[in-house]
């Protein structure tokens, strides 16, 4: 038996959400839970391709896939969202929303996030070449209140992931 609910990691760009969501999907697969990831990165390219970085867009972007994990989670899949979700109100929003929700802020410096720069978007956004980026010259609102923190700097990717798991096990989602 598994209960539908979304996990929402939120958490600056660079901070290993996608991984982390990879790593708990594949946990979830291999225990025959239906799961779906909703990954910024991907969900930009296709729902919300029309949608760029100001804060009403941002606003768009995360209105949308609450809509889709809202029917993903009615039908007791597991939603596994990972997007930046800036401000504390998008993600009060997603919570009103969403009837089956968990906050997961996952929490690294903005210093450690800049000496990664896996994509080389904080370079590119400290020189100026990106307007708006979050962290940089756009807010990033650190949640208050989160049902779990995952600490990136000092936790393995695996880790992480294992925190998820043990929750939802916890909780009786899984
Ligand atoms: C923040 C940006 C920006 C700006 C492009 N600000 O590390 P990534 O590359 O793969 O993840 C980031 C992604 C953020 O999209 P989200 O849908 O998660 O954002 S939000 O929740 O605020 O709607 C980053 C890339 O897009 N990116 N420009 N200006 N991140």
């Amino acid at each position: 038996m598994q209960k539908g609910v979304a996990v929402w990691f939120t958490g600056l760009s660079g901070t290993g959400k996608t991984t982390i969501c990879r790593l708990v999907e594949a946990e979830l697969i291999n225990y025959g839970i239906r799961v779906e990831v909703l990954d910024g990165d991907e969900v930009r390219k296709r729902l919300t391709a029309d949608l760029g970085f100001s804060k009403e867009d941002r606003q768009k972007n995360i209105e949308r896939v609450a809509f889709v994990a809202k029917l993903l989670t009615r039908n007791d899949v597991i939603v596994l969202a990972s997007f930046i979700t800036p401000y504390r109100h998008m993600r009060d929003y997603c919570r009103q929303e969403i009837s089956s929700f968990i906050e997961v802020f996952v929490k690294c410096s903005l210093a450690e996030c800049i000496r990664r720069d896996v994509k080389g978007l904080y370079k590119k956004a400290l020189k100026g070449e990106i307007h708006g980026f979050t962290g940089i010259s756009d807010p990033f609102e650190e949640p208050e209140n989160p049902d779990i923190v995952l600490d990136t700097e000092n936790e393995a990717p695996d880790e992480s992931a294992a925190i998820i798991i043990h929750y939802l096990m916890q909780h009786q989602y899984i």
